[in-house]
């Protein structure tokens, strides 16, 4: 039998023209995916890509994996019964910040604590997109938008100090000013063998404002590495997470050099236990009460 060809970005490319505004940050985020999963090689069909609801949560439609645009703020629980349900698949799961983190936060600190080998990309455009433009979980206090005339008044959520905090064995940021590393990024992501997230700050030309903007991440992005960060120093990660908001860190935050055991190989490991005792049951009973 021949080897199977190797795989390129566009093997990953549906037919399906992205109805996204010229410029939005979604199309990079797409190219990076597209580029990651031609990298680690699994093909379309083995591969389930599960969304919420928002403009970014079109995603899976634009690629040639199965893809599952689920209920707003419900992708997480959809993606894990998948996971569970067919442990081989590669199951990445992609939504925006209001998804994520507004209607979808409450799943996000137990899908961390499971630790299902999924990963969550999240398109953190600081605003609803698809609905025109509201407040957003992680807009800044003071952000003005369609609901929130005069600024708003609220702290927003810092995803990534959430997720480090949940728990989360792999946190990382990227942003498509810098291509080449958001697609590092997706792809270590991806092979990372537990839960991992990537927080893209994903420009929203339509409603976001100047510092959500391409021009805005180019002059201020930091990359993690040049700033010597080790990501296995958990403490200096959540340190730097604390910064987001006032600058723009890309690279991986933390990534748990052991990582812990995942939900599904842990079951899979406590099934094959009980269907040992079952077993061993079933002699004793049998040598009991012979049939
Ligand atoms: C249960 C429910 N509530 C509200 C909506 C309306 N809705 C659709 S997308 C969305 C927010 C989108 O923002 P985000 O998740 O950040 O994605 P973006 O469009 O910015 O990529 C909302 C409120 C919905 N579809 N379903
Ligand atoms: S509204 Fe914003 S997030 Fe939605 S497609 Fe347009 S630029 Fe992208
Ligand atoms: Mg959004």
């Amino acid at each position: 039998m021949s080897a199977p060809q190797p795989l390129s970005a566009k093997d990953f490319k549906s037919p399906l023209r992205p109805v996204w505004c010229p410029g939005c940050g979604d199309f990079g985020v797409l190219q990076s995916l597209y580029r990651a999963l031609a990298a680690i090689g699994r093909r379309p069909h083995e591969i389930a890509f599960v969304s919420g609801i928002g403009c970014s949560s079109r995603i899976p439609g634009y690629t040639t994996a199965y893809g599952f645009n689920t209920v707003h703020g419900r992708a997480l629980p959809i993606a894990q019964g998948i996971k569970l349900a067919r442990p081989e698949l590669l199951v990445l799961v992609a939504g925006g910040d209001g998804d994520g983190f507004s209607i979808g936060g409450g799943h996000v600190p137990h899908a961390v604590r499971r630790n299902l080998d999924l990963t969550y990309v999240v398109m953190d455009n600081q605003t609803y997109g698809l609905t025109k433009g509201q407040l957003s979980p992680t807009a800044p206090r003071g952000q003005k938008s369609v609901t929130s005339t005069y600024g708003s008044l609220e702290e927003p959520i810092n995803p990534l100090l959430a997720v480090l905090s949940y728990g989360a064995p792999f946190v990382a940021q990227g942003t498509p000013a810098d291509m080449s590393g958001l697609s590092a990024l997706v792809e270590e992501a991806i092979r990372y063998p537990g839960f991992s997230f990537v927080n893209v700050r994903s420009p929203c030309v339509t409603f976001g404002d100047e510092h959500t903007q391409i021009k805005w991440h180019k002059a201020q992005m930091q990359p993690l590495a040049a700033l010597g960060h080790d990501p296995a120093d958990r403490t200096k990660a959540l340190a730097l997470a604390l910064e987001y908001g006032q600058s723009l860190h890309t690279g991986v935050f933390y990534r748990n050099p052991s990582p812990p055991p995942t939900y599904e190989g842990q079951l899979a490991e406590r099934q094959a236990t009980l269907a040992g005792e079952a077993r061993l049951r079933a002699r004793v009973l049998d040598w009991l009460m012979p049939r």
